[in-house]
């Protein structure tokens, strides 16, 4: 069968990570998502995911199309994860288009559309305004 490898924050979970997830797990016959640590998020952005990365890997386990999850504790592991996993596609939203081809040696990459007019920063905004 193929497995198909995704990687993602998926902080204050909606429906643009869902449908990313979906697309995603259609590509092949089991799915694996890599759920960026806490600490990738500090260096990243200076501040913590909303929840924990317990709390966002416990979310995204849970959803019918994802076979396995684990903590993705660098984004310069890639590669590793794509082998330990056995990987046979890379599939992420298109915010990253180009940026993973240099993986195509060993695996499919796949870039899908990200859902219009949602993401976690929107959210907390408009919550916030509220
Ligand atoms: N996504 C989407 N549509 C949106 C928002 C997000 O399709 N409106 C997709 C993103 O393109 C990504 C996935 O949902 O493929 C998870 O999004 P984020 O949590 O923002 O993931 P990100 O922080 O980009 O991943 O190695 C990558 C890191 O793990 C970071």
């Amino acid at each position: 069968g193929r497995t198909v490898l995704t990687f993602g924050t998926y902080d204050v979970f909606h429906v643009g990570h869902l449908r990313l997830i979906e697309r995603a797990a259609a590509l092949g016959d089991r799915l694996v998502v890599g759920v960026s640590a806490d600490a990738l998020n500090i260096a990243k952005k200076g501040r913590p995911p909303v929840f924990s990365e317990e709390e966002r890997m416990e979310i995204v386990a849970a959803l019918k199309p994802v076979d396995e999850v684990f903590l993705e504790e660098s984004l310069e592991l890639k590669r590793s994860y794509l082998l330990r996993y056995g990987a046979d596609v890379l599939a992420m939203g298109d915010d990253w288009k180009g940026r993973f081809d240099d993986l195509s040696d060993i695996v499919e990459v796949v870039y899908f559309e990200r859902t219009p007019s949602v993401s976690t920063t929107a959210l907390i905004e408009h919550i916030v305004a509220r």
